[in-house]
């Protein structure tokens, strides 16, 4: 066997086996084509032929390669998260956790993990729109020094369900209907909403996913959550339970429902594109790692488990420590070989990071092995370059599909003494990873702990929790998907379902559906429990919660003091004001905000001091929901052309109906006029006003734009939508 210090040198930097992450690229600027066993290519355009006009001939060896990889170009999209986007970044820690944990990248406050992050829509396929309402994936794959960590989170805090031997019915209830595959990329629908109707333990989900968290506004300005309770445990073999969190220094935003459908349409690659043009121009997302720590002994002190995904501990229990920050510094240079083969597992942790018995966790670690064995077509796919660890993988597991490594020696088992007994075993203080030997005393059953059984109450402090705009655009939500169910009897359960929730908000959606809420909801227990069960052990309305209000859980209290990275559209024409234009532009992108000019036709407007202005986007290929505010500027003939162009007063309605920033130069006013909105125009324009109305209209342009962006940094001003009718 291996003695420490022979164990010590092959510990070595060994760099013709370390793998490097840029080892495969290949960039072919300046080279000469050649096929794939490297034979130069002299005809790319023709293929070889009996003749000028003669048949194919089948020894055309060029010809049948490039087509026959062509036709092999498709691997199956992911059954679930089809629809994603990657970046890399670094993860630096602020404080060292050695008190909590042992792995190394949270102990060391000099190193610097590269991290692959993908961030995904759930039900749609590969080609579905960014916009869609749902769940978003969060996966960060961090390469640390001691090996790859995954944390394959969501944007929402819990989950639709409790064991993970539900979750083949949940996604194929999601997914379109086997049918006709209709609808995609949308849970409107009744195969979605029967399956939910008969699941209680998913009602907090469904609050979330109603929510305006299912329609974020970037991907750079939504929350991160590793969903499961995981544990720590330190060098002296301590364990603490740990909720992963992250936190976008932006703040959380979303869009409105309305603008996210018609973003669907007009920019399906909105939250891709958005990605990919701030890294670009190097506005790097940024979120801050938190962790919730719950000590061994405080287990059982909360009034729900700690192992049942449906739950999240409130903040106010137990607050978020910000221990490090993540940031996206790097586009991939290739989507298929990174984004799309990237292969997240729940399984790969480093030392210091361990599993609990969470039964939804617990399933999670057979699957994600499982589903690459089949979309990466073998064992192998930890050798594809996106997901190989960065320090050297060494053991004795052999060929298989697409083996890239090229393993010397006679050895490959172990114990051995021909490979000199290498590679040897790691003591645990060598870094070798053991489990946490929790003590487990119990007899093998199925069933589901009665822990797990209050459905309702965390349910009802989200909604509890949220605004009065946000609590409707609940109802709102509501209303619309099951608007679009067709069978009445899902809609009534649904409404029986919400009524355990809250009263008043079955009372709305019923109002919406003009149907009556079930005065005793038969809660269909009988179908979502087994068999022989009794419906008396599996009763959900025990309510335990203890805490009635969180205010972590709403998006008002967000961060509204930046408008760095958002949007503005300034509309104008030929003859426009250029100091109008220029003064606000310039101290918008002082600001950290991305300006474009919109015109009638494209390339350049000739302002009234017939300067070129350059044009960015013309009405026909820009749209009003793909900005976050909007800027008209003085200059008599681009307001007169404006004021008469259907396009720019509907770009002005729009903006105003999804509830963001409008501005105007006085001498501009005659276009707002021209909009359904003119007569909600505020009588004045002091500070106050425009925090509450989000609409400025003055004649200094330098006032103006210090309101503007103070507007803007509000993000929407939902109270501007229409009062809500009350039920009778
Ligand atoms: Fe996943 N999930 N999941 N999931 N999941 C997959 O793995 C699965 C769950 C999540 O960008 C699949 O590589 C089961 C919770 C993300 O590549 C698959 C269960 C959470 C991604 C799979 C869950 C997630 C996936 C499909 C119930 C939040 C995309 C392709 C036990 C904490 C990762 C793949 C990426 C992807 C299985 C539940 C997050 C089939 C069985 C809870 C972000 O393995």
């Amino acid at each position: 066997m291996a003695t420490n210090k022979e164990i010590k040198q092959d510990e070595q930097p060994d760099n013709d086996k370390i793998v490097d992450l840029n080892a495969d690229k290949v960039d072919a600027t300046g080279t000469l084509m050649t096929t794939n066993h490297g034979v130069r290519i002299n005809d790319d355009q023709n293929s070889l032929k009996a003749g000028d006009r003669g048949s194919a001939l089948l020894e055309d060896f060029i010809l049948r390669e490039k087509i026959t990889h062509f036709d092999h170009e498709r691997i199956p999209e992911r059954v679930v998260h089809a629809r994603g986007s990657g970046a890399h970044g670094v993860f630096k820690l602020y404080e060292s956790q050695s008190a909590l944990t042992k792995a190394q990248f949270l102990n060391d406050t000099s190193i610097e993990t590269p991290v692959f992050v993908r961030f995904s829509t759930v039900a749609g396929s590969r080609g579905s729109t960014d916009l869609a309402r749902d769940v978003r994936g969060f996966a960060v794959k961090f390469y640390t020094d001691e090996g790859n960590f995954d944390l394959v989170g969501n944007n929402m805090p819990v989950f639709f369900i409790q064991d993970a031997i539900k979750f083949p019915d949940l996604i194929h209830a999601v997914k379109p209907e086997p049918d006709n595959e209709i609808p995609q990329a949308a849970s409107a629908h009744d195969t979605f909403w029967d399956f939910i109707s008969l699941t209680p333990e998913s009602a907090h989900m469904i609050m979330w996913a109603m929510s305006d968290r299912a329609l974020p506004r970037s991907y750079r300005m939504m929350e991160g959550f590793g969903v499961h309770t995981f544990r720590f445990i330190n060098a002296e073999g301590v364990s603490s339970f740990v909720k992963f969190h992250w936190k976008p220094l932006l703040g959380v935003h979303s869009v409105a429902w309305d603008e996210a459908q018609n973003i669907s349409g007009k920019d399906p690659d909105y939250h891709r594109r958005d990605l990919w043009d701030a890294i670009e121009s190097g506005n790097f997302p940024e979120w801050e790692l938190g962790v919730q720590i719950v000590s061994e002994e405080d287990e059982f002190k909360f009034d729900f488990d700690l192992l049942d995904s449906t739950k999240l501990i409130p903040e106010e229990l137990v607050p978020v420590q910000r221990i490090g920050k993540m940031t996206l510094n790097r586009n991939p240079d290739n989507f298929f070989a990174e984004t799309e083969q990237v292969a997240y597992h729940i399984g790969h942790v480093v030392a210091g990071i361990d599993f609990t018995n969470d039964p939804l966790l617990q399933g999670r670690l057979f699957s994600y092995t499982d589903t690459q064995l089949i979309r990466l077509g073998g064992p192998n796919f930890q050798q594809i370059p996106i997901n190989r660890p960065l320090n050297p993988v060494r053991n004795n597991q052999r060929d298989g599909y697409m083996r890239q490594t090229i393993d010397k020696g006679k050895s490959s088992y172990n114990p051995n003494t021909l490979g000199n007994g290498f590679p040897a075993q790691a003591k645990a203080s060598e870094g070798g990873f053991t489990s946490y030997p929790e003590r487990i005393e119990a007899r093998k059953v199925r069933a589901r702990s009665k822990s797990f059984l209050d459905h309702f109450s965390q349910a009802k402090l989200f909604l509890d929790s949220q605004s009065d705009p946000e609590r409707n655009h609940i109802v709102d939500a509501f209303s619309f998907e099951l608007g679009k169910v067709k069978t009445v009897a899902i809609r009534e359960r649904m409404l029986g379902i919400l009524s355990l929730i809250d009263s008043g908000l079955a009372a709305e959606v019923a109002f919406a559906l003009r149907l009556p809420v079930p005065q005793d909801p038969a809660l269909p227990l009988n179908h979502s429990i087994p068999a022989d069960g009794d419906p008396a052990d599996y009763d959900p309305t025990i309510v335990r919660s203890s805490v009635a209000i969180s205010s972590a859980l709403s998006m008002a209290g967000t961060v509204k003091d930046s408008i760095k990275t958002r949007k503005i559209a300034i509309l104008a024409a030929d003859g426009v004001d250029e100091i109008s234009l220029t003064t606000v532009k310039d101290a918008l992108m002082a600001a950290g905000a991305v300006v474009e000019v919109i015109a009638p036709r494209l390339n350049y407007i000739i302002a009234e001091s017939d300067a070129q202005i350059v044009v960015d986007h013309s009405f026909l290929t820009a749209a009003s929901v793909l900005y976050d505010a909007v800027y008209v500027p003085a200059g008599t003939n681009s307001v007169a052309t404006l004021e008469a162009e259907a396009d720019a007063i509907h770009f002005l309605n729009e903006a105003f109906k999804h509830c963001k920033a409008i501005a105007a130069d006085k001498a501009a006013i005659q276009v707002l006029e021209a909009t359904y909105f003119s007569s909600k125009l505020p009588d004045d324009y002091s500070e106050e006003t425009v925090l509450r109305e989000g609409v400025v209209v003055v004649d200094d342009v330098e006032e103006l734009a210090d309101k503007f962006i103070l507007a803007i940094a509000q993000h929407r001003f939902w109270e501007r939508e229409k009062p809500r009718k009350i039920p009778a």
